[in-house]
C-alpha cells in the first residue's frame, strides 16, 4: 500500500510540474508574441532594422523617467524583456541612447539568422528561445 502512494505522489508531481512549465511556456511565447507585434511597426510579418531602432528609441524613452538621457539600474529594472540589461557595455550601471544603439543593432544581426535583412516572428522567437532569457 505504502508503495503504491510512494508512486502515486511521484506521479502527481511530474503531472503537476509539467503542467506548470506548459502554463509558462504558453505564457512566454505570449509574451514573445506581443513584443514581436510592438516592433512590427506596419504589421506586415517582419521586422526591418529601421523598425527595431523605432522601437529601441520608443523603450528608452518610456524608461528614461527622470528624462536624464540614461536609463540607470531602478529605471532598468521595470523593464519586463530585460532586452536593455545586456546594453551596458562600459557596466558603469547607466546606459545610454548610443549603447541601447547598438545593443539593438547587435540583436539585429544575431536574430537574422537567414541574413535576409529582416527578421520574422520564428527568428525572434528562436533568439530569445536558445538565450534562455527567463
Ligand atoms: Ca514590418
Ligand atoms: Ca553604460
Ligand atoms: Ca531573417
Amino acid at each position: 500500500m505504502i508503495k503504491y502512494a510512494k508512486i502515486s505522489i511521484v506521479v502527481f508531481c511530474i503531472v503537476f510540474f509539467s503542467g506548470i512549465n506548459v502554463f509558462a511556456q504558453q505564457d512566454q511565447m505570449q509574451q514573445f508574441h506581443s513584443e514581436f507585434q510592438d516592433m512590427d511597426k506596419d504589421q506586415n510579418g517582419v521586422v526591418v532594422p529601421d523598425e527595431m531602432q523605432l522601437y529601441q528609441k520608443e523603450k528608452f524613452k518610456e524608461l528614461d523617467k527622470d528624462m536624464s538621457g540614461d536609463l540607470g539600474a531602478e529605471e532598468l529594472s521595470t523593464e519586463p524583456t530585460k532586452m536593455l540589461q545586456a546594453a551596458d557595455k562600459d557596466m558603469n550601471g547607466k546606459i545610454t541612447q548610443e549603447e541601447s544603439n547598438s545593443q539593438f543593432k547587435e540583436y539585429f544581426q544575431e536574430m537574422d539568422k537567414d541574413k535576409n535583412g529582416q527578421i520574422s516572428e520564428a527568428e525572434y522567437t528562436d533568439y530569445w528561445k536558445l538565450i534562455h532569457r527567463f
